[in-house]
């Protein structure tokens, strides 16, 4: 029995398929761990969502940007726009009872001493903070005005987390946080324009697993999100999203970690 955790599927199914076959993955014996955005910019969202759902015990996950867009289209009051690529999940049947498991999926989960995440824990948050704001953000996804939360989720601010948030405004930045966040203050001050290389952060700004005295240091943190991370040498950093959604010509991979020896297993997209 293994614990595997896979980057962003991002309805890439045939590739999670090939790479489960990899691993020889037993649905009574194994349990995934997706990392969030499991749909979107692939052709087979539906197929996705579906088989994650349907695995129960055997599978968990963390909400991503593109899980969360996905359901503010549902939900809240958000429109597709022209790459997303989830309309077969808009159409389909069990639309409604893909959405409630959907909404169902936490920010952040501690396993065993390690924390997943879809994008990152800013530098000044410790697993206390991290998962008690996680946990917020989830009682409002389950509650019955879900749709009137996601719609006052959207935005970039508050840039900065501070004491003196409201409830609504430290959601916003829990949410941009654990499912965006790529460079940020020591602080933990976001930003959201510098993209790729890690290397080529925003004056005053670092990769937010750079940061000298980050709370987390010593704790495994597994992510997804950034796709250009996989030279990272890091303690305890494991990014996971090896740009399967990229496709082979630009070396995409769809990777898994086994929890238990950190070995690392991949297919081309
Ligand atoms: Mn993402």
């Amino acid at each position: 029995m293994s614990d595997y955790l896979i980057g962003d599927v991002q309805g890439c199914f045939d590739s999670l398929q090939k790479l489960l076959k990899k691993i020889k993955f037993s649905s009574d014996k194994d349990r995934l761990f997706f990392l969030g955005d499991v749909v979107n910019r692939g052709n087979k969202s539906l197929e996705t969502l579906r088989f994650i759902k349907d695995l129960r015990a055997n599978a968990k996950m963390v909400l991503g940007n593109h899980d969360f867009h996905l359901l503010a289209c549902v939900l809240g009051s958000k429109t597709p726009n022209r790459k997303d690529t989830f309309e077969d999940v808009l159409n389909a049947k069990d639309k409604l009872e893909l959405i409630d498991f959907l909404r169902q999926q936490p920010l952040i989960i501690a396993h065993q001493d390690a924390l997943l995440v879809h994008a990152g824990i800013p530098p000044m948050w410790n697993k206390e903070i991290a998962l008690k704001q996680s946990s917020i953000v989830e009682k409002h996804l389950k509650g019955a005005k879900v749709g009137d939360f996601i719609d006052v989720m959207y935005g970039d601010q508050p840039y900065t987390w501070t004491n003196t948030l409201s409830e609504v405004q430290a959601c916003r930045y829990t949410i941009n946080a654990c499912m965006r966040l790529r460079f940020c203050k020591a602080d933990g001050t976001l930003e959201f324009k510098g993209k790729m290389n890690h290397n080529t952060a925003p004056k005053g700004f670092k990769a937010w697993f750079l940061h000298k005295n980050r709370a987390l240091k010593n704790t495994d943190i597994f992510f997804g999100h950034w796709s250009t991370l996989s030279n990272i040498k890091q303690a305890h950093i494991y990014p996971m999203d090896h740009g399967c959604v990229w496709g082979s010509d630009l070396t995409g991979m769809l990777s898994a970690i086994r929890f238990d020896d950190k070995q690392v297993f991949s297919i081309s997209c």
